[in-house]
């Protein structure tokens, strides 16, 4: 039998403020409610998809959120999304970064029920299922211990993880978003037990637009120059999933942002390279929890996402 996969859907009733950039032009806003619809229409085409909502107490999503981010920071957030007006903060940036994420009213709200969804997630797996996928928005791999960017305010993959730990399982995180996960390994470098692997466009070229190079041995990144084959891309993630191999379960940031026409991507992969990756991730026989992050083209999604449930055999 192949196995369910369980998603979590929850709609985050959240709008990003656009706002104007250095040279006056007003930002396109991208991440939107309707690209978790795309995916979740995609997702429905799958037959071993059941479906579930956010099933945990706040005050446990904010325990742990507390724990994966610095008490400057949520104090930060919590206070600024109560404001009506949408603010581009320049202290909690990570270094060299440009400010690109206005903290709008409602933000931590939203971004902490998409912690609910991640760990809600984590708790199916640890109950015992092969796989769960939280459809989460805001998305989170760029948010690190004190910092926010690149529409990310609570890191989720981070704190699945961390859900996973309590429970007792050892875990690892892969990041197959088109952009580096700098805010999952700013977070992860105080969690040395916890192997983190980021495939992505070449940090120079693509957001966070800064050099990154890992800070500690449990961390591997692979940036690419330019944009890679299937073959290339499938190549870098075989070499590196010997990574994972004393992990109980795997968090996946995953993002559609790979595919062609990405309006922040660059690369040329097709729906169907979402399923192969699929197949490598349920190769390595341990439970999956997937976490959305980016992906952008609305018109790809639901192939893209149909296609990843199709591949987790
Ligand atoms: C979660 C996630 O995927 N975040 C991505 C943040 C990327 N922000 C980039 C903003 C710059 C907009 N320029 C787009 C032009 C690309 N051709
Ligand atoms: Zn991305």
């Amino acid at each position: 039998m192949t196995p369910l996969i369980t998603v979590v859907h929850e709609v985050a009733g959240f709008q990003l403020a656009s706002f104007r950039d250095r040279d006056g032009n007003p930002s396109v806003i991208n991440e939107t409610e309707a690209r978790i619809g795309r995916i979740a229409d995609g997702l429905r085409q799958c037959d071993r998809v059941q479906w579930a909502r956010a099933d945990v107490a706040l005050d446990d999503v904010t325990r742990l959120a507390d724990e994966v981010h610095a008490p400057g920071y949520l104090a930060f957030l919590r206070t600024t999304s109560t404001r009506s007006e949408s603010v581009i903060d320049t202290q909690f940036v990570a270094p060299g970064v440009l400010p690109d994420t206005p903290v709008t009213s409602g933000a931590y709200a939203a971004a902490l029920r998409a912690c609910a969804s991640a760990v809600t997630a984590a708790q199916i797996v640890t109950g015992g299922e092969r796989y769960a996928y939280a459809l989460c928005r805001p998305p989170g791999h760029h948010a690190g211990h004190a910092f926010l960017g690149g529409y990310c305010y609570l890191n989720n993959a981070a704190v699945a993880a961390l859900a996973l730990q309590r429970a007792g399982m050892r875990v690892g995180v892969l990041d197959v978003d088109y952009h580096h996960g700098n805010g999952t390994a700013d977070i992860l470098v105080r969690h040395p037990d916890v192997p983190f692997v980021s495939l992505h466009a070449s940090t120079l070229q693509a957001f966070p637009y800064v050099d990154t190079s890992p800070a500690v041995a449990q961390h591997r990144f692979v940036g690419f120059d330019a944009p890679p084959s299937d073959e290339a891309y499938l190549h870098q993630l075989d070499a590196h999933l010997g990574h994972f191999a004393n992990v109980d379960a795997l968090v996946v940031s995953l993002g559609y942002d790979l595919i062609e026409g990405d309006p922040h991507g660059g690369w040329q992969m097709q729906p169907a390279f979402f399923g192969v990756l699929a197949s490598r991730l349920a190769a390595l026989r341990v439970p999956l929890v997937v976490v959305q992050e980016g992906g952008y083209a609305l018109g790809q999604l639901a192939a893209c996402a149909r296609s990843l449930a199709e591949g987790l055999t």
